[in-house]
């Protein structure tokens, strides 16, 4: 008999496997890398191990962009290698979720060569073809330029939202969907335990593909015209129906442009659908004209607002995913709190404390609970990312709408291969990642900041860490608690409750670097016991006063 919803009180920590551990010296992260460090998860504490996709790929887009389903990518192994890997983990009580990228394929699917090689084949229609001299709309694609892209061949321009490299999917055609299900069947019956499902909210396109309100493209706004589309609900009971309700799994779904609302159909139980999603809002609260490339300073105001409309907004139906970071994302350290020598340590416990007491499933990104930060390359050429680097020949060498300087200032602080620097394992060459030349640059502070340091330390984020997942684990109050804000106009501190039955959690963060004067509502204050927090023990009182970067949480009998 498995627990009811065992992923309310699970926490998922993702692993992106080209920078997680290389084991056989080529400078690339594989399965048997993962499988050295199972221990190390193990004694983190968390429940389950989301892997970044796997498959065989070309790497446009890092294995976004999938060749086959069924194969693992060269660079990671052989399907030994995975099946000993799923075996292992499974010993160690770790359950493994793949990533499901079926938005769009590699443009070196077998599908696509397929498709692409007549207008007559009987793939033809996995894909999305026009007619037209210029391009069928004003779509744009998040990785610059155009969303359609023209093939001479057949005379006729392909969709992909992403690079020109991964076409979209045809989720109109009966037969893409029946090849997704049984896919997803095929690893299912493997033994996975469930799927995070890539961008699966834009799988359903409003088939008079009208122009965009606006231009698309990278600026951010790029998706929203196929996000939430017309049949997008239809396919995920289907494929509920199909597959995911046959099996005891965890399913999250990817959702750029998603709103409460939509969430709300998404995640409810009642639907069918999925377990939670990964909402995008909170991580567009520090961007500016450009999107990511002109980041602005965050206001503590706005990301309160953010939490209070999701936490209430799902309380009652559907369920919340909690993360800072992603192989998408800059380090959270570095963006919302403060990577300094004399300010990382506590703001990157205080930053975990913050979202860990929320309602919801909690994501931890490979490297957060070692406080990693973002990384600063010299220059263009030092990074890997299709998306910055595409970024970059438009805003700055093309349209020259930005300045070199400004255009890297914003890539420094938002590139998502400030995520994809190697895992940081010790003091030793390549911070112990390779023996080999790194696909990608080392960030230089491995000398400081790595796992066997973080072990050797009892006051380190990893142990800070290791306590919120205890926390999560031993008290349902995390789980169920009815979450309440307080002091909502305040610019610097964080506060808010959980309330239960008997007992209640108050959790006070502050997000600044000066200390700050609060006074509580009496409510707040009662006879506590402080839980955790990243400073000296303090009463709870009236008034209180937070050191920077403070994080305590207090359970109230
Ligand atoms: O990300 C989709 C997505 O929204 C990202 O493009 C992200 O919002 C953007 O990079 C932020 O600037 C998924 C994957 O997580 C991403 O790695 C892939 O590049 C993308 O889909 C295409 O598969
Ligand atoms: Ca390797």
């Amino acid at each position: 008999e498995t627990r009811k919803d065992w992923w309310k009180n699970s926490v998922i920590y993702q692993i992106y496997p080209r920078s997680f551990m290389d084991s056989n010296g080529d400078g690339i992260g594989d399965l048997n890398g993962i499988r050295q460090k199972l221990d190390y998860l193990k004694l983190l504490g968390v429940d389950v191990l989301w892997l970044s996709p796997v498959y065989a790929s070309p790497n446009a887009d890092n294995g976004y962009d999938i060749s086959d389903y069924r194969a693992i990518m060269e660079d990671f192994g052989t399907m030994e290698d995975f099946d000993a890997f799923l075996a292992e983990a499974h010993e160690k009580g770790l359950k493994i979720v793949m990533d499901l990228v079926v938005n769009h394929t590699s443009d070196e699917h077998a599908w696509f060569l397929e498709a692409r090689s007549s207008k007559e084949n009987p793939y033809r229609d996995y894909y999305i073809w026009k007619d037209g001299d210029t391009e069928p709309n004003n779509w744009g694609s998040v990785f610059s330029g155009s969303a359609w892209e023209k093939d001479e061949a057949t005379n006729q321009w392909y969709l992909h939202l992403f690079a020109t490299k991964q076409p979209d999917l045809n989720w109109e055609n009966e037969k893409v969907r029946q090849e997704v299900y049984s896919m997803m069947t095929w690893w299912l019956d493997k033994g996975v335990d469930g799927f995070r499902m890539d961008v699966i909210n834009l799988i359903s396109k409003d088939q008079r593909f009208l122009d965009a309100p606006t231009y698309g493209g990278l600026y951010g706004n790029s998706m929203i015209y196929t996000a939430n589309g017309p049949r997008v609900h239809e396919f995920l009971k289907e494929m509920n129906r199909n597959v995911l309700s046959k099996y005891d799994i965890v399913t999250v779904g990817e959702a750029p442009g998603v709103t409460v609302e939509e969430a709300k159909k998404y995640t409810s139980a009642d639907e069918n659908e999925l377990n939670m999603v990964f909402q995008f809002e909170m991580m567009s609260i520090d961007q500016g004209e450009y999107g990511k490339w002109t980041p602005i300073p965050f206001d503590l105001r706005k990301m309160k607002q953010n939490f209070k409309k999701w936490q209430e907004g799902l309380a009652d139906q559907g369920w919340n995913s909690l993360y800072w970071n992603n192989h998408d994302q800059p380090r959270i350290v570095s963006r919302f709190g403060n990577a300094s020598e004399e300010w990382r340590k506590k703001s990157a416990k205080m930053l975990g404390l913050c979202l860990h007491m929320h309602q919801g499933t909690p994501y931890i990104y490979q490297g957060e609970e070692i406080g990693m930060t973002n990384v600063r390359f010299d220059s263009i050429e030092d990074y890997k990312d299709v998306e910055i680097l595409n970024a970059y020949k438009e805003l700055v060498k093309d349209s020259k709408r930005l300045s070199e300087d400004t255009f890297m200032e914003g890539g420094y602080r938002m590139s998502r291969d400030n995520a994809r620097t190697p895992m940081q394992w010790n003091d030793q060459k390549n911070g112990g990642f390779s023996s080999g030349q790194p696909w990608i640059g080392v960030n230089p502070n491995y000398r400081t900041i790595n796992a066997e340091e973080a072990l050797a330390d009892p006051d380190s984020v990893f142990y800070f860490y290791q306590k919120l997942i205890d926390l999560r684990h031993k008290l349902p109050i995390l789980t169920n608690g009815v979450y309440k804000q307080y002091l909502e106009e305040d610019e610097n501190v964080y506060v808010f409750s959980r309330e239960g039955e008997n007992e209640s959690l108050v959790v006070l963060c502050n997000f600044s670097r000066s200390p700050q004067h609060v006074v509580l509502p009496d409510e707040l204050v009662g006879n506590a016991q402080l839980l955790l927090s990243n400073e000296e023990e303090k009463e709870l009182q009236k008034e209180m006063d937070l050191t920077p970067y403070e994080g305590i949480v207090y359970q109230i009998k």
